[in-house]
């Protein structure tokens, strides 16, 4: 099933694209509009419910597609497509909760908050009333912490005959020094907020509710998401090192780490979007994909390679994505299949959007 066109563009033209800004440079009201678009679909009945009884309400159908389609979208070459098309999703979801339909999926920069500390636990994305709420209360532990919240620990046997399909590079390569919480989100307005989702791939009904959970790591944001690391990924030649080193090394899994620790719920390669940030962290994703695409366009609206099996960049598994490639997000009714050709221009086919300023 084709994706319908986005409401601006009736035709195949894209006049008038919305606009995707920086959390900070939204209006007040437009930041207490978006997170009450969030809030509402919060209570909306899910698409994906008949297919994934667990589901609860619109938000999680996100949720839910990403959670069962995580081993075939990260590490993997339609990594940036597949982000580009749940995030377009999620959009049109926000508007009908409400969201200004001039605005797209707000992003955070997280490069604005490398430069101390201070800057990044003062963040407004973290905001309690204009943002997304803050850190968890510190529950000490590491790596090898029974209460680990479903990690695949980097010390599982060698030769388990799973490895290949077990995502162990996604974990933090070792224990995070400067983790700061661990606890559930407890302040901002998705204070309490909780799934029964997780941890990772677990779908399976539980009694009692996860909280989504934070744990600061400010050093896992500063050594891979700094100005100098987005430049470094920006003068990378082709796509297949490109997505490589942002999707496994650099600024990909430093807003996950960042914001996620160790115990935090971004930190789940699965279940990290049941914290409503994701969708401004993946929002940047595929900002810094466009900035890199936009320094050579011609060529790289065509550029598509990187793995159909994941972490398989020598090809040993499988072959490599192409333009056509099928893309799908959503379970049951919300499913929307494109190719991958469709999903390399953002103001193109059934894209229209733009960002208010580029890497
Ligand atoms: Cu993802």
């Amino acid at each position: 099933m084709a994706a319908p066109p986005p409401p601006q563009s009736p035709s195949k033209t894209c006049a008038r694209p919305y606009v995707r800004k920086e959390w900070r440079h939204l209006a007040d009201e437009q930041r207490h509009q978006y997170i009450r678009a969030v809030q509402c679909m919060m209570t909306l009945p899910g698409t994906a419910t008949s297919t994934l009884s667990i589901v609860r309400n619109r938000f999680e159908d996100f949720l839910a597609t990403h959670v069962k389609q995580t081993d075939f979208v990260h590490f993997v070459g339609i990594f940036y497509p597949y982000h580009r098309l749940l995030l377009a999703e999620y959009e049109k979801a926000l508007w009908s909760c409400g969201w200004d339909r001039s605005l797209g999926q707000p992003f955070w920069d997280w490069t604005l908050d490398t430069g101390s500390k201070e800057a990044f636990l003062n963040s407004p994305i973290f905001d309690t009333t204009l943002g997304f709420g803050g850190n968890g209360a510190y529950i000490p532990g590491n790596l090898s912490h029974p209460e680990l919240p479903g990690f695949v620990s980097s010390s599982a046997p060698a030769g388990d005959d799973s490895s290949h399909h077990r995502p162990m590079q996604t974990s933090p390569p070792n224990d995070i020094p400067d983790r700061s919480g661990g606890g559930c989100l407890a302040d901002g307005p998705f204070a309490g907020l909780g799934t029964f989702f997780g941890p990772q791939s677990n779908v399976e009904p539980k009694a009692a509710l996860r909280c989504v959970r934070r744990d600061f790591s400010f050093a896992s944001l500063r050594e891979r998401a700094s100005p100098a690391q987005v430049a470094a990924a920006m003068a990378l030649g082709r796509y297949g090192d490109f997505e490589f080193v942002t999707d496994s090394q650099s600024y990909h899994p430093a807003g996950h780490w960042g914001v996620g620790g160790l115990y935090g719920t971004m930190t789940d390669t699965y279940a990290s979007p049941a914290d409503p940030i994701f969708f401004l962290h993946h929002s940047n994703v595929d900002r810094a994909w466009w900035s890199w695409q936009t320094r050579d366009l011609a060529r790289r609206e065509k550029d598509m390679s990187g793995p159909l099996v994941m972490f398989d960049y020598a090809n040993v598994l499988g072959g490599n994505a192409t333009l056509d490639t099928p893309v799908w997000v959503g379970l049951g009714d919300g499913r929307v299949e494109l190719k991958v050709k469709d999903l390399m221009h953002i103001q193109k086919g059934p894209l229209c959007y733009t960002y208010e300023s580029l890497y």
